[in-house]
Formats: structure tokens, C-alpha cells, sequence
């Protein structure tokens, strides 16, 4: 599906029970209300997985290396269906498979900005069998990477890479 035009958000109470809507611009502040969102990590079939710089022109966190992709899904729109639309749109793949790996996975972080992300956030794991092709108003740089090399690169410098991804190796190295 395509996403809504301007984009919104779902708000999630302290629970994760959705309690309304909000523009994704908007939502994003110094003071950031919780809302759902998902992370993805892709893999090839060499078992690499892609990390990708965010570009440098995105308000939060620009510049910054991290897991392959993330969104948030629209209003009535289906996990999948935005895992798969973020996927195309940000770096042109179709996913081969996806799976669920860190259901409960939330989140709180602020930006070198001051911008607060605060996130119900699960994590999902895809393989796909397509050529990355950025699209640069999201993605600067990518990389395949041996997930081991990776673990060791963002336990060593947390800070080189977002604090999610950083959080998100730490719990899947843990399961
Ligand atoms: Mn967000």
C-alpha cells in the first residue's frame, strides 16, 4: 500500500494499547509521545546482514550507521504490509521472508539535536535475494556485514552506530 499523505503515526498508551493518531513530523519532538514502530535487520544468502547510514538530510539521528531499516506503520496498516513498503521504498528489495525476533523491544533515545524517538519497536528479522538500491533521501552508505563482526563493532563503539541498534544486538545476543 502507499503510505498516507502526510504520513501518521499510531500513539500507544503505556501499555502499547493504540490511543490514537498523529503526523510523523509532528510527533517527533523534544518531547516525544510513545507510538509503534517496528526495526528491521536484512539478510542475504551469505548470511551477512545490511547495515545502512541514515542520509543526511533526515532530522533525527542524520548520518549515523544502523540496522538496515525502520518505520512506522500507518493507521490500519498491517506490520508486513509497512515492513515490506519501507523495505522498497527505502532501499528498493522485496522481502523473501520475515520473522519476528524481538517482540517486546521499546525504546526511548535522544538525538545530538535533542530530538526524543520513543518507541514500541519490534524487531524483525528478513532475508532478501535483491540488489540494494538506496534511495538517498533515506539511506547515504550501506554494508553487508558478518552479524559477528558487527555485535563486536557496536559493543566496542556504541556511539558509532544509533543507540536502537546498539540495544537491539545486545538483546538478540542475549536470546
Ligand atoms: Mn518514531
Amino acid at each position: 500500500m502507499s503510505p498516507q499523505h502526510p504520513e501518521q503515526v499510531v500513539l500507544l498508551d503505556n501499555d502499547a494499547n493504540p490511543i490514537g493518531v498523529a503526523g510523523k513530523v509532528e510527533v517527533h519532538t523534544t518531547d516525544t509521545a510513545l507510538h509503534l514502530a517496528f526495526s528491521c535487520h536484512v539478510y542475504n544468502a551469505l548470511g551477512q546482514v545490511l547495515v545502512t547510514r541514515r542520509a543526511l538530510s533526515k532530522l533525527t539521528w542524520p548520518g549515523v550507521w544502523t540496522n538496515s531499516f525502520c518505520g512506522h506503520p500507518a493507521p490500519d496498516e498491517a506490520m508486513d504490509d509497512a515492513i515490506r513498503r519501507r523495505a522498497e521504498f527505502e532501499l528498493g528489495i522485496t522481502i523473501d521472508s520475515l520473522e519476528i525476533v524481538l517482540p517486546d523491544f521499546r525504546y526511548r533515545a535522544v538525538d545530538a539535536t535533542g530530538i526524543v524517538e520513543n518507541e514500541v519497536c519490534p524487531v524483525f528479522r528478513a532475508v532478501t535475494s535483491d540488489v540494494v538500491t538506496p534511495n538517498p533521501a533515506e539511506v547515504a552508505e550501506f554494508a553487508w556485514v558478518a552479524p559477528e563482526a558487527l555485535h563486536d563493532a557496536a559493543a566496542a563503539a556504541p556511539y558509532a552506530f544509533s543507540p536502537w541498534l546498539g540495544w537491539q544486538l545486545s538483546q538478540l545476543a542475549a536470546i
